[in-house]
């Protein structure tokens, strides 16, 4: 008789912050949520048994008035905007396993159970607190952090309030030297470096005793022993990451916990790496291998924030690429997925900005990874009845293509435990590019009439390294894969696939018939009289901003129409003594000719871009309004070259 042998599959367990629901989400939301998700779907196809958390923190003063102001209760209130978020993440493809609610049962019993075990352990006692506090935050601050005028250090320009209140108050003093060793003995509990700096000089500095109830306000759960008091809601919130596992007796707690990373913005390492670790230890739980704290999204260089109105929805966000591209929304959003992971090194603040995304989806998505497909697929439609070629003897770039495939894959594993998704990304587009490279040197479409076994060859080699692309790629663009797939025309499901498929060569059946369709990222031909992109999202930008603009009057000395396109013009400007060629979508509100001789307005220092092989320096200004478009230009003859300010 065969032994059968469970084999036990390595566990993954990642979260996300759980949003406050004093608000609708927005782009922020997305960027930790979207770079969870594609780490679990990664580490589902590496084949970990994997569990992705969300959810939404719904108690504390803050929810209060929002739904004060709103004229509902707290509860309407969070089960509103809870949906909100689910309906977001539904549409941005986000694959939770799990999310949780801090008003849910079983969530308020672990928050409950908790804190009474720390209480009757005598962690926890009857005190008065006293300091400043950021009701934005929902935590007290030492007078030495806080900025100019008592202000809050992570809320500029928000003042803190000097609040004394009878509290129960956590020793969190007691564990000072327990938390410096084991940050110590445990470099990678917090990352990336620069955190964990940040954390030990703050614990080294000395941890006072931690408020941990409030008796201000009603909206959070109770404490279980006195019920005039709330649980300060960042000790409810953090329970949220054992709570939604259930009971510590049961199957998903011991499965998963401790979690591996708890993914969270900078701004709140402090909970997670100080407060969290330390009520767990506390309580004899074992504690999370990782806290990483990833940088800030900015617009402008300043985070978003729906006080300061620097607000992008991601959901327009999305439909706009999508009327832009001319695809449909899952694809605009894997655009989306793709540029917040590919832009900004992981850790490190970025700022958000559309015209670097219609960059990447042009340069990276349609011509690198689109269009590898499109110059394959007809040619074996065409020349060989549609049927992917056998693969003959190996020569030339053969085994160096084979190679780079398998050393690309190799390290994949290893970037995403360091969630370092652009290095992930930036190996994965070094195939693409040695696959392009590869084709365009064996140009099978030339040697197709002299040796057609080795075109056949090119071809087979280029679909393989495509097919491997797209298994690896499937986290970061899981519409955009899957239908690449299709067009491969394999059988065997592409939610079947998983790392070890991608890191065997020969995958590709000869013989699998192909199914070439639309391109999947047409390229934008963004033209780019200025589109309403994100404007009615975002406010206000301060001068300074402002003066980073070089826009300046220029003259069309020559102008032609962009052979192939239906849109675009190409012309030459003269900004004042430096003459530039600017790629532009004015047809039909402008033919070509109209233009020579204009003086118009053009922004000169943006970065330049690859339009139908044609470099373009800067944009003509316009305006847009019910499809038409009118150029901008300027009063008084004004000379080439002037500089508006
Ligand atoms: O802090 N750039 O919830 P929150 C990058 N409820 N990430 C951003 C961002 C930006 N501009 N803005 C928001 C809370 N985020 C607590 C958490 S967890 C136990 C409790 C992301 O709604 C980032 O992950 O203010 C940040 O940490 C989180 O949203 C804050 O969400």
């Amino acid at each position: 008789m065969s032994e059968v042998r469970a084999v036990e599959r390595k566990t993954y367990y990642i979260t996300t912050p759980i949003y406050y629901v004093n608000d609708v989400p927005h782009i922020g939301h997305a960027y930790t949520t979207i770079a969870a998700d594609v780490a679990a779907r990664f580490k589902r196809l590496a084949g970990y048994d994997t569990f992705f958390l969300t959810g939404t923190d719904e108690h504390g003063i803050n929810v209060e008035r929002a739904a004060q102001r709103n004229g509902v209760t707290p509860q309407e209130w969070t089960d509103r905007i809870a949906a909100e978020f689910k309906t977001l993440w539904r549409l941005l493809n986000i694959r939770y396993d799990d999310f949780i609610r801090t008003t849910e049962p079983r969530h308020e019993r672990v928050a409950a159970g908790l804190f009474q075990k720390l209480y009757d352990q005598g962690d926890i006692f009857l005190g008065k607190y006293e300091g400043w506090y950021c009701p934005s935050c929902e935590s007290f601050y030492l007078e030495s952090e806080l900025g100019p005028d008592h202000t809050c250090p992570v809320h500029t320009g928000r003042k803190t309030e000097w609040t004394s209140e009878e509290n129960y108050l956590f020793r969190l003093s007691k564990y000072q030297d327990w938390l410096l060793r084991y940050i110590d003995e445990h470099p990678s509990c917090i990352e990336p470096e620069t955190r964990r700096n940040e954390v030990t000089s703050f614990v080294r500095s000395g941890l006072r005793d931690l408020s941990v109830s409030r008796s201000t306000f009603t909206w959070g759960v109770p404490v279980p022993f006195d019920p005039r008091h709330v649980i300060y809601v960042w000790i409810d919130a953090l329970t949220n990451y054992i709570s939604a596992l259930g009971s510590p007796d049961g199957v998903p707690f011991r499965r998963f916990w401790p979690a591996n990373v708890h993914l969270v913005g900078r701004e709140i390492v402090r909970f997670h790496a100080v407060y969290w670790p330390v009520l767990l230890h506390a309580a004899g739980i074992p504690v999370p291998a990782q806290t990483f704290a990833h940088g800030w999204l900015t617009f402008g260089g300043q985070r978003f924030s729906k006080s300061l109105g620097i607000v992008i929805d991601p959901a327009a966000l999305s439909r706009e690429i999508a009327a832009e591209a001319g695809v449909d929304v899952p694809i605009a959003v894997d655009a989306l997925r793709y540029f917040l992971l590919r832009e900004i090194p992981f850790g490190s603040d970025g700022d958000f900005n559309k015209p670097s995304l219609v960059h990447r989806f042009n340069a990276d998505l349609a011509n690198d990874y689109g269009n590898l497909l499109n110059r394959t697929l007809p040619q074996v439609e065409r020349h060989f009845e549609g049927r992917v070629p056998g693969p003959g003897s190996a020569r030339g770039g053969d085994a160096a293509l084979r190679e780079t495939a398998a050393a690309v894959v190799g390290v994949l594993d290893g970037f995403i435990d360091r969630l370092d998704f652009t290095r992930a990304l930036g190996e994965i587009w070094r195939l693409l590019g040695a696959a392009n490279k590869y084709l365009d040197e064996e140009a099978p479409w030339r040697t197709l009439r002299t040796d057609r076994e080795r075109a056949g060859t090119a071809l087979y080699n280029t679909l393989e390294a495509l097919r491997i692309a797209t298994i690896v790629l499937s986290p970061w663009l899981p519409t955009a894969t899957q239908r690449v797939w299709e067009q491969l025309g394999i059988d065997e499901p592409f939610a079947t696939q998983r790392l070890e498929d991608a890191q065997r060569w020969g995958g590709l059946r000869p013989g699998t018939r192909v199914r070439p369709g639309q391109p999947i990222f047409p390229r934008i031909e963004t033209s780019v009289a200025a589109t309403s992109t994100g404007r009615q999202d975002v406010s206000q930008i301060s001068i300074d901003e402002f003066r980073k603009l070089d826009i300046r009057v220029a003259e069309v000395l020559e102008a032609r129409r962009v052979p192939n396109t239906d849109k675009l013009i190409e012309a030459k400007v003269d900004l004042g003594g430096e003459v530039r060629t600017i790629i532009t979508g004015l047809i039909p509100q402008y033919q070509p000719e109209e233009l020579v001789g204009r003086r118009i307005i053009v922004l000169a220092n943006l970065e330049p871009r690859r339009v139908r092989g044609v470099d373009s320096h800067g944009m003509l200004l316009a305006v847009e309004w019910e499809g038409q478009i009118g150029l901008l230009t300027v009063d008084k003859n004004a000379p080439t070259g002037a500089k508006i300010t």
